[in-house]
């Protein structure tokens, strides 16, 4: 009977934190926000061939080509697409640095593929 007094309190005091205790919300979630874009390659340039985020954004592309097969190519965070005509391809990545990347073509297409580039400015 004593032991069954001395141990009430503390049952209920366990049961009592238990039940408060909540599970603490995440912290690693992405600070940033979730940029999308449409894009379309055609001989010989991206539209819009520039693309402006801030550090932390998940960024993602939605590329068309509207002629031949393009490539999209960006080195810095490790994108390298084929983009056949008329195909939605989808590119997704976060934009975990800041400067200016430079985005290209990287399937021969024509005269002017050497110049099909394109910049990426994370801020
Ligand atoms: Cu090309």
């Amino acid at each position: 009977m004593n032991k069954l007094l001395v141990l009430l309190p503390v049952l209920i005091t366990v049961l009592l934190v238990s039940g408060c205790t909540q599970p603490s919300e995440g912290t690693t979630t992405p600070t940033g926000e979730v940029r999308e874009f449409e894009m379309t390659a055609k001989q010989f340039e991206f539209v819009p061939n520039t693309i402006t985020v801030n550090k932390g954004d998940t960024v993602k592309l939605h590329i068309t080509s509207t002629d031949v097969t393009h490539g999209f190519a960006l080195p810095d965070f490790g994108v390298s697409e084929t983009l056949a005509p008329g195909q939605d391809v989808h590119v997704e990545f976060v934009a975990d640095k800041t400067g200016t990347f430079t985005f290209s073509c990287n399937v021969y297409c024509g005269t002017g593929h050497t110049g099909m580039s394109g910049q990426l400015i994370v801020q």
